[in-house]
């Protein structure tokens, strides 16, 4: 190998689901300047400028070096104009304007407190905000009525908005397994999410539930949930029935990028187990319990390959396979289903692995998908 004495230039592929992006970073600095305007342009309602934001992350999270200088970056995808200009100010000066007076701004704190509350989103935050509500405090005196999601997601906000270790998912993961095997022996539970890409914390613990015999797991999810209620697992759930095989715009182009499996979204009761419970409030007593976000999914052993790579992201990561499905091989790709636009049929698959050869992707594993 040359020894070379000037900077290196890097290349990297246009899709991330055509690079393999680890969970070692070496830009951490400018990911996570790119990562907060992304946030912030997501909580304006702003989802253009926020993929934009996400993408230029994502590019520099799959260098093998930390960048020096903006020639470096010359030829790389999706860097616009305003990411390359943020990356210039973090490169001159150590860190992004853009990003820390963002971060100190009112607004910003306020949309990501009110957000923050399981069940509220942008639009509900920004009308919040409207009538002058800007915290937690001011929204518990203003009256305002609240849905079940959004009284919850109050009641428990210090557990909900806590990361979970990745021994709390293994703990989730053991009820979970115990409530499927119970009401269905043979059901197949398996984590999904950030967790299987091999993070070390999560926001929520994801799991997926199947049977190897198709039409077995039909009706399973009402049954989870009665018996982890029954246990008192439960602080909070809502579950939503399959609605695939009804649905009127065709299996592989949902409405949304929700998908139309049986799931649930629950918030946990998990015993301390051992560990020492954090305090909220010094004059508290301490829980012997914290909440925790769950998110359960039932899928047909036919479509589980499929529900396997569409639940197990990273968000980005998901977006660019659709991306390149849709603008590279003319298919349609959900957690459902394949669909081969120009030969006009749907493409199985048992394993993620034949899904990227579908694609004409090199596989790409879990680990590698932290886009
Ligand atoms: P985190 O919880 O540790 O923060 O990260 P994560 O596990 O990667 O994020 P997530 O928000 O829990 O999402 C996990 C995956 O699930 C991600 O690829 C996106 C996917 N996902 C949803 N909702 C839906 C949905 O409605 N349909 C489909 N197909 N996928 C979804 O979060
Ligand atoms: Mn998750
Ligand atoms: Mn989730």
């Amino acid at each position: 190998a040359e020894c070379l004495n000037f900077a290196m230039v890097f290349s990297v592929p246009n899709y991330a689901c055509q690079r393999r992006t680890t969970l070692e970073n070496h830009n951490a600095v400018l990911t996570d300047a790119l990562s907060l305007l992304a946030e912030n342009a997501e909580l304006e309602d702003e989802d253009g400028r926020g993929v934009a934001f996400r993408r230029a992350a994502a590019v520099l999270k799959a260098l093998p070096k930390p960048v020096t200088s903006l020639t470096q970056l010359r030829g790389l995808p999706c860097l616009g104009e305003h990411s390359l200009r943020v990356i210039q100010d973090v490169l001159e000066t150590g860190s992004s304007s853009e990003a820390e007076s963002t971060k100190q701004s009112e607004r910003f704190k306020a949309l990501k407190v009110l957000t923050g509350i399981f069940g509220v989103g942008p639009k509900t935050a920004a009308w919040w905000i409207r009538h002058g509500i800007n915290t937690l405090h001011q929204l518990r005196a203003s009256g305002h009525t609240l849905n079940r999601a959004q009284q919850a997601g109050l009641e428990h906000y210090d557990g909900v908005n806590r990361p979970v270790t990745k021994a709390e998912a293994d703990a989730i993961g053991e009820i979970v397994e115990t409530a499927v095997t119970s009401v269905l022996p043979g059901a197949q539970v398996t984590l999904t999410g950030g967790f299987r890409r091999g993070k070390l914390t999560g926001h929520d613990v994801d799991f997926l539930i199947t049977h190897p015999e198709e039409g077995r797991e039909e009706g399973l999810m009402p049954k989870v949930v009665s018996w982890l209620e029954s246990q008192g697992f439960l602080l909070y759930q809502k579950t939503t029935r399959n609605s695939y095989l009804e649905s009127k715009d065709g299996p592989a182009r949902p409405a949304s990028n929700m998908d139309r499996f049986e799931r649930c979204f629950s918030i946990f009761k998990l015993d301390a187990c051992g560990r020492q419970p954090a305090l909220s409030q010094a004059d508290e007593e301490p829980k012997p319990w914290r909440a925790v976000r769950v998110d359960l999914v039932v899928s047909p052993i036919s479509q589980f390959a499929f529900a396997l790579l569409g639940w197990t992201g990273s968000k980005l990561f998901e977006r660019e396979l659709r991306r390149w499905a849709g603008y590279e091989k003319t298919m349609s790709l959900s957690s459902h289903a394949l669909y081969d636009n120009k030969q006009s049929r749907y493409l199985k698959a048992t394993s993620e692995e034949e899904i990227f050869a579908h694609l004409g992707l090199e596989y790409v594993p879990p680990s590698e998908r932290n886009a």
